[in-house]
């Protein structure tokens, strides 16, 4: 039978309603809107339990975001946000998707339904199995599962042709587990969805800076002078962030905000923590907005790069640290040199901002000597992202604006603990020294050759290079980009199998064969044979916790995540120099080893004991660039964007709305920017929409170009926004069938999601 399976979530509009954008964000709306997805998921009183543990020094680690909890008092009201209360019942929800349910909705049946309905359809209670040629899953022993997975595993010609992705909500001690199964068993396909996130960062920090992570802490925004933020929107996806923010501000502090669009969030919030300010009008965060055209960062900053050195040679020592930079840095004369290549005139409309106001943000940055710049997915997701990111240090350093109270770098991780699984060695290329030491510890020889990342192994599993996928989490079919291409890579496997809490899309997208492991939520007890376990975490600003569950497991078949690795490796591992199934038992043992090979972990289980955990080491944070391939910080030579458009054609970035978690939609609703009850949008400037001959509301289909391809994306609404010239946005997963998989940044490897140049079909 031939089967139509959907990749894409199907082109079906829901019933738009256009409201007024909101002058202010949190408040008591926040409050009835958490409360009210609280209710329906789970029940108040249940639902209330749950709140009241989420980020408690006892309780477990919200798996909404990666911002870090206060060190010391935690608020009265509990540790969360609006949209960390809607993961919470995401997660928590009274639906199941039993056997039953499978039984009676076949893959095809389901792939008709939205990303929405499918996430709704609730938590998975037994391992399942998608027999080859079989339209439904069938319930399967978790021993018969594991089996499948080892003799497929052991099938293959090479190890190389299996491919290992983790999500990043994956405990520090399952990641563990995880990469040292998938190196005992030969190779390092370990992509991860930090491939398509931060990355860039990732890249630009440990060239300039010798590590891969931010520089500062919660409290240095209490002490920072000046916060930029950069290609983040805040109120939606980090609003606990917003607090900081806050804080700066009543200390004195002034915040630029430099995005596309006037977040409503980083606009004016009311501190949800602080009931007297639900009402009223809450508190103005932003002193100066740039209104950057999309990609024109790389333009605006070297204007600011070339003002603070005029300024510098007008009056010498009035803006750079000198001291810094000669006892610190390295490659200061060819970055001020290079500057001369660009004239302000030449780069100022690639900004789309006014000079003046490009002049309003140097003159902050000159006259302030405590910085802090903060970043998310409009600086990561473009050809040039890296070059972004290098030129955020090269600003940090002429100031010396890092390795000090108030100071510094803060890429603002997404994913609750994507920063650990990193730090436990879920990456493609893992240093040799991490490896060398993994080797002595496990007694075997771990591959050297370095792994497909998450675009190599979408490449590799179309070319049939690659025929088994396993997903630690995470919704590869639907997070991914070039939707079509991707979904036609993963049918290509002979086995696909995800390790889930939730039904979502890459369930119903899968190989011949396919399993579903269903495993245990951050908020649900684990027990073992040694008693009740723990899980820990690492932030994004390195501090790692512990996460302890409170709630019943949603059905007595869930694994822990640990022990399906175990199970994975126990069926796979021929010959184990490991004794897995005792990690199993007590994690306290998988933190032995952690502590055994990675640096910055001793004494792991007492410190971690230590109720709000510890800071792993940072050399940035400590001033020593001594990793850096000069052993110094590094200034870098970067390059503003070279997209060119027709008349005709706009970039297009892919956002998220404020009820979703990236493919996991929680609602319709898009509040903050005044659309209600529907995501099938393209926000458009009103000059464009005048030029293009279209209306708001009109129907447009979205056509994406590059390389001479076209990619096509049905059904979107046209909206009236706020937007510059030539920019338009719209919500992924939908709009991710556009975005090309070879269009990707300049040594990171991520998808470039944030510019893809369509244009717009009037239907
Ligand atoms: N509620 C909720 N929380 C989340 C998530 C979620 O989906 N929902 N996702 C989590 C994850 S994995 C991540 S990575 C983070 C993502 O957090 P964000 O990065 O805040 O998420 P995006 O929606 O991608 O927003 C990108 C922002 O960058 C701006 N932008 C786009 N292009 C450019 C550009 O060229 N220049 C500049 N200066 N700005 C630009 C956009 O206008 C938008 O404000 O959030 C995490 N937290
Ligand atoms: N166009 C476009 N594409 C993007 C982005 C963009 O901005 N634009 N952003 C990118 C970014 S920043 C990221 S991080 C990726 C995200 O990519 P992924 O991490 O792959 O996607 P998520 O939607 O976060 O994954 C959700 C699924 O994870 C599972 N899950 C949830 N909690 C747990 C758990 O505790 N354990 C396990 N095992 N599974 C769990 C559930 O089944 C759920 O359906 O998407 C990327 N894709
Ligand atoms: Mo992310």
């Amino acid at each position: 039978m031939s089967k139509k399976i959907s990749a894409q979530t199907p082109e079906k509009l829901t019933g738009i309603q256009l409201k007024k954008i909101p002058t202010s964000a949190v408040g008591i709306k926040a409050i009835v809107s958490a409360l009210s997805h609280v209710k329906n998921e789970v029940g108040l009183v249940q639902g209330i339990t749950l709140l009241k543990n989420i980020n408690q020094k006892d309780g477990f680690d919200c798996p909404g975001c990666a911002w870090p909890d206060p060190d010391a008092k935690r608020a009265f009201l509990a540790e969360y946000c609006e949209n960390g209360a809607k993961a919470v019942a995401e997660e928590a929800t009274k639906n199941k998707v039993s056997p039953l349910f499978f039984a009676t909705h076949s893959v095809e049946e389901l792939s008709q339904l939205s990303d929405y309905e499918i996430g709704k359809s609730g938590r998975i209670t037994h391992p399942m199995y998608l027999p080859e040629g079989k339209d439904n899953y069938e319930e399967i022993s978790w021993e018969a599962a594991f089996k499948i997975v080892g003799e497929e595993l052991n099938s293959l010609n090479s190890p190389d042709e299996a491919i290992f992705y983790t999500s990043g909500r994956t405990s520090n001690e399952a990641a563990f587990l995880y990469q040292l199964f998938v190196r005992q068993f030969g190779t390092n396909n370990l992509p991860d969805c930090s491939n398509m996130c931060h990355e860039s960062s990732g890249s630009a920090l440990s060239e300039t800076l010798g590590i891969g992570k931010g520089s500062v802490t919660l409290e240095d925004f209490n002490h920072a002078d000046l916060v930029i933020v950069m290609g983040q929107n805040p109120g939606t996806n980090h609003p606990r962030m917003l607090t900081a923010l806050g804080e700066t501000k009543k200390h004195g502090g002034k915040i630029i905000t430099i995005n596309p669009l006037p977040e409503v969030g980083l606009m004016n919030y009311k501190d949800p923590q602080n009931p007297l300010k639900w009402f009223g009008a809450g508190q103005d965060l932003t002193d100066l907005f740039l209104q950057v055209k999309i990609n024109g960062d790389v333009a605006l900053l070297k204007i600011i790069l070339k003002l603070m050195k005029e300024k510098e040679i007008e009056n010498p020592g009035s803006v750079f640290n000198h001291q810094f930079i000669e006892e610190k840095t390295a490659g200061i004369d060819k970055m001020l040199q290079d500057l001369d290549n660009y004239s302000i005139e030449e780069l100022v409309p690639q900004t789309g901002v006014s000079f003046v106001k490009i002049k309003e943000a140097a003159d902050l940055i000159i006259n302030n000597e405590k910085i802090i710049i903060c970043w998310a997915m409009g600086l990561t997701q473009h050809k040039n992202a890296v070059d972004n990111i290098r030129e955020i240090v090269n600003i940090l350093l002429l100031k010396g604006s890092i390795g000090k109270k108030g100071a510094g770098t803060c890429p603002v991780r997404g994913h609750s603990n994507v920063q650990g699984d990193r730090t436990m060695g879920i990456w493609e290329k893992m240093s040799t020294s991490f490896l060398d030491k993994l080797d002595v510890e496990f007694n075997f020889k771990s591959p050297r050759k370095h792994g497909f990342d998450v675009v190599n192994s979408i490449e590799a599993m179309h070319q049939k290079k690659a025929k088994v996928f396993i997903g630690m989490g995470g919704n590869f079919v639907s997070a991914t980009p070039d939707t079509e291409f991707t979904a036609a890579a993963l049918k290509n496997c002979n086995l696909t199998v995800q390790i889930s809490t939730k039904l979502n899309r890459s369930h119903i997208i899968t190989g011949k064969k396919a399993l579903i492991l269903p495993c245990l939520g951050r908020s649900e007890k684990d027990f073992q044979s040694s008693g009740e376990q723990f899980i820990t975490v690492e932030n994004s600003m390195g501090v790692v916790h512990q996460s302890h569950g409170h709630l019943e497991p949603h059905s007595e078949k869930l694994l822990s995540e640990p022990a399906i690795v175990v199970g994975l490796a126990n069926a796979t591992i021929k010959n184990p120099t490991t004794n897995w199934s005792a990690f199993t038992a007590n994690y306290d043992l998988i933190r032995d080893k952690i502590e055994a090979i990675i640096p910055g972990f001793e004494n792991y289980n007492k410190r971690v004991r230590v109720k709000g955990g510890f800071y792993l080491p940072n050399n940035a944070r400590e001033n020593n660039f001594s990793p850096t391939e000069t052993g110094k910080a590094n200034f870098t030579l970067n390059e503003p964007s070279d997209i060119k458009l027709d008349k005709h054609q706009f970039i297009m970035m892919t956002i998220r709305t404020h009820d979703q978690y990236n493919t996991t939609i929680y609602g319709l609703n898009d509040r903050y920017r005044g659309v209600l009850n529907e995501r099938r949008v393209v926000f458009m400037n009103e000059e464009d929409m005048h030029e293009q001959n279209l209306k708001q509301l009109d129907l447009v289909d979205l056509k994406s170009h590059f390389n001479g391809e076209e990619r096509i994306a049905k059904g979107f609404l046209v909206i009236k926004y706020n937007i510059p010239r030539q920019c338009t946005a719209t919500y992924f997963p939908e709009a991710n069938v556009l975005v090309p998989l070879k269009s990707v940044a300049k040594i990171s490897n991520t998808p470039t999601s944030k510019t893809v140049v369509i244009s717009i079909v009037k239907r």
